[in-house]
């Protein structure tokens, strides 16, 4: 059985349905530190789970059998560095909780998401490598670096299956994002529809890797059921779909809402898409796992307007 651990999250809440829908409601437990998302709670197995206790994560894991864990749960980039110490805790306490259940024999399989976040100003910017100079600044950043080392180590040391992604922005429309940089290739569909209109806290020109929720989730199933020995890199796979910048992104809906206005004004959140690259090179993981992205920006576009519209 397959537990989630964040499932009330933006990525959290999608894998929980696509698991659901692959596994069956009865061999899919989603469970979050409290009831964020009802439809998560409501149309499934959902138990109420601090990632930070051991014995917490533990007792649900024997309760239920678990043999696979997604872990979901994670304090982003923004919300990081408002509360540094808190961001580390959760971070990293949840990882060796999940690592080491793995370890010691409770559970035979781990996704855990890092992020670009990994890589920093000294970066290459284009085309990010695989293997690079990664310098993060923010604290969300430094978790998602040390946690893949950690996910080597016990993967080298132990012989846990642990796999790893390392997501860019992801854009959705089922479930809000929760504090990232990237959100606001969220909001902007969200005030699109609502005002016509949208004050970007990024600067027009910031390009920055993105992915849509479908192409994310797709890389994440894809990469869990590949056979062990074609799972290559046990820190974190490079993962890709487009780039676009605020000034793309507001094109592509003036397409659809010809009278839609962007304005900028960036606040401290521009430091941090300033340090990330503007585009990744997941050639390792089309290698591997044979992954290939689906969407594009006009695609995100008319799914976000047209989904969203309805709601
Ligand atoms: C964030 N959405 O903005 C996350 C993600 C690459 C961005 O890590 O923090």
């Amino acid at each position: 059985k397959i537990l989630i651990i964040g499932a009330c999250g933006q990525i959290g809440s999608e894998l929980t349905y696509k698991l659901r829908d692959i596994h069956g409601n009865e061999n899919v437990i989603a469970s979050d530190i409290n009831y964020g998302n009802l439809d998560v709670v409501n149309s499934g197995i959902f138990e109420i789970l601090d990632a930070q206790d051991y014995s917490a994560v533990k007792i649900c894991v024997e309760k239920y059998n678990i043999k696979t864990i997604y872990l979901m749960a994670a304090m982003l980039s923004a919300t990081g560095e408002k509360f540094p110490m808190k961001a580390w805790d959760l971070n990293m306490d949840s990882l060796f909780h999940v690592l080491n259940l793995a370890k010691e024999g409770f559970i035979k399989n781990v996704f855990w998401p890092s992020s670009i976040a990994v890589f920093g100003s000294t970066t290459p910017k284009e085309n990010t490598p695989q293997y690079t100079i990664m310098e993060p600044s923010t604290v969300y950043g430094i978790t998602k670096q040390v946690g893949e080392r950690w996910c080597e180590y016990y993967h080298n040391k132990y012989g846990v299956d642990v796999r790893s992604i390392r997501y860019p922005g992801i854009i959705s429309w089922k479930t809000l994002p929760g504090g990232g940089t990237t959100d606001y290739a969220v909001d902007i569909y969200h005030k699109a529809i609502a005002d016509k209109t949208y004050e970007c806290f990024l600067s027009e020109n910031t390009e920055l890797p993105m992915m849509f929720m479908d192409d994310a989730i797709k890389a994440t199933i894809d990469l869990m059921h590949a056979d062990s020995d074609s799972v290559k890199i046990r820190s974190s796979y490079n993962l890709a779909a487009i780039s676009f910048t605020p000034t793309d992104i507001a094109n592509a809906i003036k397409k659809h809402i010809p009278d839609f206005t962007i304005s900028y004004k960036p606040d401290f959140r521009q430091e941090i898409a300033d340090s990330w690259p503007k585009s990744i090179d997941d050639s390792q993981a089309r290698q591997d796992w044979n992954w290939t992205h689906n969407f594009d920006l006009e695609a995100i576009t008319k799914e976000m307007l047209t989904n969203l519209s309805k709601e």
